[in-house]
């Protein structure tokens, strides 16, 4: 409950604004309008505590850390902040009396999309803990004019629709010009002798104003509003009309059309590094933007900048954020005029760096040419960064070139920013226990046995404010009047639901409320895809980005496997099931977009074969996002996380499955491993290949899946269907490539590199024993409770627990109103 809330001002404000705002009464507006008065309210109600919260924070001059990630994966704003300020009953009847239903009007809200997947939400969970938590923190990212697209599927494919989500405004951001910066690219530098030292003077380069939107990030019942402050580029204006000098006139042009590409549009990659200049650029800008700003923000205060660390540390969220290191060195060398060791000491115990992937094919490694001509000074800096860390390196293995090849921060015309970003940080952390162990043993090896006390593993966590509290309120409240509400701020306290497990009244609840969120899934997916699904089969879910390694291809094809059998023997025992998938596929990534239509045939042909009674259903969930994802999870049985061994870094799908009682159907992949360990291997269904099986496969050259092909005869006949036109009568060919994909007969790669066909068979039977295991209610639902009462360690409070004690060193701070 919110004490301070007044119904009566509440209306009052939502009234105003929409007279003010669009010259309307209030039953004139339309939902839309309606949505935006609301959110304005709501800010109303915020923003003292913003205001408070700040000056606490310079009173008491906080150490505070500056978030850097090029994705933020907000999702919608509205609903999650009348939660985290307590007043959503409040807000909820309020709006009933004016005669508004608060579920329409939060539904009006576009998603705030500026993020791919996994990197870019677990962020947004961070901010979320860091304010409920009371920590001093700013998020610093872009604010993208295009946010990941929305994607329609036609004909059972793809379609890239742009994601204007700024088209009516953003009723919670603020625009803050008093703090825009200057923001540099190419040129040239000059060394300027001024009394007997060398400065160092970019010339003749292109600029862009960096202007900041901040976003109120608002703790849970505190009073704390944080700040994600993201970036917009304006042109610099240098228009001189008088002019008739065409160079100007010419640069002016340019700086205007940079300022308007750099921030237009999110690159919709994840896991995949594809090298643009633009990209690169985007890097730069929002980091020179976001550093420049936290020195001058300490310098307002404090006078030795030798002493910055003490006050300031910058995370890197993955690697593109990492020109933070030499853009500090540039400001600390160039503008506050230290040496190279005292720049160098101040910027190594500043940064601290977060790695998100092994893949090879996602690790940034940028052109020389490329990267210093783009930005000329930052290289030079990089160049003597790297000369003093082969330095280091030869002190430490004399005579060894193996060492210096290997680990070079520029080696083979390219930089290489995680090399640069594990030299120059005080902390490299990977993000699940098994995921940091690859990193010190495998991946980044000669880096761990050089500098091993920078490693440290922190497990990702989700916000169950979210996920649970916002998504899933049926079952939010079945839990509260169980055990108390101390899990929304604690959520270990929710293994007191292990004393429920058994009881079969609980059971019974539990099992009426999985139904109700079913109900409501299946009435989107009625709206939304036309398809009719059955509540009461078993809601087998996949939801996360196409890649082949989280191996959506094998789902589906197990689907094939399925149906084949059921084709043989209509009258087979099983269980209805709804397998359902929700993915988006980088709009270059073909195979993944291949996939997508895959699904999308098998299930058109699937969901219409009246044959088979219904016992099968397929539905691609339509542009997968942070919305709609809260009740995809309300309403899934069996949560996939099927990835190869090893591939998945942590995983935090099946966290947010987990917290609502699902059961897990997967590898030990990821944070899987530690899922189990809590959960108990009995209340998951786990199937495949160990990492270190698949590792050892790879450093001895795959494996060959013509084998399998050749003697399992229902593999045969589902990849046989792939290119016999059994889903695609007009066109056999269209699915040549995934068959080729897994059996390779042309190309080079080696075939079924996420050996998908090597754990198919483990895959099928561990499908069987959730067949079985669902027929027992009862047990199924005190193994749905005990994976609920087993989540606590995956809330993202504890994560940033864990990096507020080992790497950020920060202090909560109250905010009394
Ligand atoms: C990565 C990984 C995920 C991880 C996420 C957050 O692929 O396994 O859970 O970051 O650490 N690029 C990503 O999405």
């Amino acid at each position: 409950m919110n004490k301070g809330f007044d119904k009566e001002t509440f209306k009052r404000s939502v009234v105003d604004n929409v007279k003010n705002m669009f010259r309307r009464t209030i039953d004139e507006a339309t939902p839309h309008q309606v949505f935006q008065a609301v959110a304005y309210a709501v800010k109303d109600v915020i923003i003292d505590e913003w205001i408070a919260t700040h000056k606490e924070y310079e009173k008491k001059d906080v150490k505070t850390v500056y978030y850097l990630s090029m994705e933020f994966l907000m999702g919608r704003a509205l609903g999650n902040n009348i939660i985290n300020i307590c007043a959503r009953d409040e807000i909820k009847e309020t709006l009933d009396e004016m005669g508004f239903d608060l579920d329409v009007i939060e539904d009006q809200e576009p998603d705030a999309a500026l993020g791919n997947g996994g990197l870019g939400r677990l962020a947004a969970c961070f901010l979320d803990s860091l304010a409920t938590l009371g920590y001093p923190a700013y998020g610093c990212g872009i604010r993208y004019r295009y946010g990941m697209f929305k994607q329609k599927i036609e004909n059972g494919y793809q379609v890239e629709v742009p994601d204007n989500w700024l088209k009516d405004g953003n009723p919670f951001e603020i625009r803050r010009p008093e703090y825009a910066a200057e923001v540099k690219f190419g040129g040239f530098v000059r060394i300027e002798n001024q009394g007997g030292v060398n400065h160092f003077v970019q010339d003749g380069y292109q600029s862009v104003r960096a202007v900041p939107y901040d976003l109120p990030v608002i703790g849970y019942g505190n009073n704390v509003v944080n700040t994600l402050r993201i970036w917009d580029a304006e042109p610099i204006n240098t228009f001189n009309l008088d002019s008739f000098d065409r160079g100007d006139y010419q640069k002016a042009v340019e700086q205007e059309n940079l300022a308007k590409t750099i921030v237009e549009v999110l690159y919709p990659n994840d896991n995949h590094y594809a090298g643009k200049e633009l990209r690169l650029k985007q890097q730069y800008f929002f980091i020179s933007a976001s550093v420049q700003r936290a020195v001058r923000k300490y310098k307002e205060k404090h006078d030795d900048i030798r002493k910055f660390y003490e006050k300031v540390v910058f995370q890197l969220n993955d690697t593109h954020p990492t020109v933070a290191i030499p853009e500090l060195m540039r400001i600390l060398l160039d503008e506050e005029g230290l040496t190279w060791d005292e720049a160098w000491e101040v910027t190594t115990k500043t940064c601290a760096y977060t790695n998100h992937t092994i893949m090879s094919e996602a690790l940034e490694k940028w052109p020389i040419e490329l990267f210093s001509r783009l930005l000329p000074r930052i290289y030079q800096i990089v160049e003597e960064i790297n000369r003093r860390f082969q330095n280091q390196i030869q002190t430490m293995y004399p005579g060894n070139q193996e060492k210096l090849r290997k680990m070079s921060i520029i080696y083979d015309g390219q930089v290489k920013m995680a090399y640069m970003a594990i030299a120059a940080s005080f902390s490299v952390n990977g993000v699940a226990r098994l995921h940091t162990e690859i990193l010190k043993h495998q991946e980044l090896k000669d880096f761990y046995e050089m500098m091993p006390e920078k490693f440290n593993n922190k497990t990702n966590g989700i916000t169950q404010r979210r996920f649970l509290l916002h998504g899933n309120p049926l079952l939010a409240d079945w839990v509260t009047s169980k055990i108390g509400d101390e899990w929304i701020t604690d959520l270990p306290h929710i293994k007191k639901l292990e004393l429920f497990a058994e009881d079969e009244k609980c059971q019974f609840e539990f099992m009426n409320i999985k139904y109700q969120n079913k109900l409501r899934l299946a009435r989107y997916i009625k709206e939304n895809n036309g398809i009719d699904v059955d509540p009461r089969s078993i809601f087998d879910v996949q939801v996360k980005r196409l890649h082949e390694y989280k191996r959506q291809l094998m789902n589906i094809l197990h689907v094939m496997y399925l149906y084949n059998q059921l084709k043989d023997n209509p009258d087979m025992d099983m269980i209805p099931r709804t397998f359902i998938f929700g993915a988006k596929a980088a709009a270059g990534y073909k195979r993944a977009k291949l996939t997508i239509k895959l699904i999308n045939s098998v299930a058109d042909v699937i969901n219409n074969d009246k044959s088979i009674n219904g016992k099968i259903k397929v539905v691609f969930i339509e542009d997968y996002r942070v919305s709609n994802a809260e009740l995809i999870f309300a309403a899934a049985d069996v949560s996939e996380q099927i990835s190869t061994a090893s591939k998945e870094a942590s995983g935090t799908s099946n966290m947010k499955f987990m917290l609502n009682g699902a059961l897990t159907l997967g590898t030990m992949d990821g944070a899987n491993v530690e899922i189990v360990e809590e959960v108990g291997a009995d209340n998951a269904f786990i199937f495949g290949m160990s990492s270190d099986e698949v590792i050892n496969y790879e450093n001895n050259g795959g494996y060959y899946p013509m084998d399998i092909f050749n003697n399992d005869q229902e593999i045969r006949r589902v990849l046989m269907q792939l290119i016999n036109g059994y889903y695609a009568p007009d066109n056999p060919e269209l699915f040549r490539d995934i068959y080729n994909s897994l059996l390779n007969t042309k190309s080079s790669d080696r075939a079924d590199t996420y050996f998908i066909l090597k754990d198919f068979r483990s895959y099928a039977e561990a499908h069987q024993r959730v067949d079985k295991a669902y027929r027992d209610q009862a047990w199924w639902a005190k193994a749905a409770i005990l994976n609920m009462a087993n989540c606590g360690k995956f809330t993202s409070d504890r994560t940033i627990e864990e990096y507020v004690k080992d790497i950020w060193h920060l202090k909560k701070v109250t905010v009394e109103m």
